[in-house]
């Protein structure tokens, strides 16, 4: 598939800096979230087949907020500000302002967190930091080793390997797979995991069932 008829209708919809300003707390959000740097624009502007949208969310003033998009009625990506250049020995809450930590820990939309991590250097502290948060609060997660294209197969696939085999043992909440919006490699997967956490069915509705 080269597009998706869901992540391509991605449309702006606001940028709120805390959950009480976000829209009705209904349907299915799925938000994406990363140190910066980490290829969350990039990932963002694929998966949609769009290159405005990142380019809305780095617009002065949203770059610390919940940036919201609407895809339909009911569904909603959502980009969260990188959380890069925080110090390592802080609580993730304060790695973001508190709205952000908030709109995580409470959301009833939000299905699953899509998690930037560069596959030349996953799981650093603050990845971990993130991870231990997610299960805590029980949120799913879904890793994204991004620019898999600057590595050999065969180290992607150890990289890949190992860090499943981490989640498995420490976060069983959370999966992974390789993606590069260079070659686009892992796209039909991301949008598979999107697809299951949006509750979207690209099946035609069968005739005999109406
Ligand atoms: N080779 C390669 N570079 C990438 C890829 N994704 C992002 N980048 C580069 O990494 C840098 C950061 O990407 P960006 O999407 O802005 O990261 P963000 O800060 O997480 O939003 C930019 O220079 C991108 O061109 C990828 O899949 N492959
Ligand atoms: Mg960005």
């Amino acid at each position: 598939m080269t597009q998706h008829p869901l992540y391509q209708k991605a449309v702006y919809l606001k940028s709120a800096p805390d959950i009480s300003h976000c829209p009705e707390d209904t349907g299915f959000e799925v938000a994406f979230a990363g140190r910066s740097n980490a290829g969350k624009s990039s990932a963002l502007n694929v998966i949609t087949s769009q290159k405005s949208l990142a380019r809305v969310s780095k617009t002065p003033g949203r770059t610390q907020m919940i940036n919201l998009f609407s895809l339909d009625e009911e569904r909603r990506l959502v980009d969260l500000p990188g959380y890069g250049f925080a110090k390592v020995n802080v609580h993730v809450k304060r790695l973001w302002e508190a709205g952000l930590a908030e709109y995580v820990e409470k959301r009833q939309a939000l299905k699953g967190l899509m998690m930037m991590m560069d596959s030349r250097h996953p799981m650093q502290p603050l990845d971990e930091m993130m991870l231990q948060w997610t299960a805590e609060i029980k949120v799913p997660v879904h890793i994204l080793l991004t620019k898999s294209d600057k590595l050999s197969r065969n180290q992607a696939s150890k990289t890949l390997f190992s860090l499943q085999s981490q989640l498995k043992k420490d976060y069983p909440h959370a999966s992974a797979q390789l993606f590069s919006s260079l070659n686009r490699q892992g796209l039909d997967q991301a949008w598979c995991k999107l697809d299951e956490w949006m509750e979207y069915s690209l099946e035609p509705v069968k005739q005999d069932s109406l």
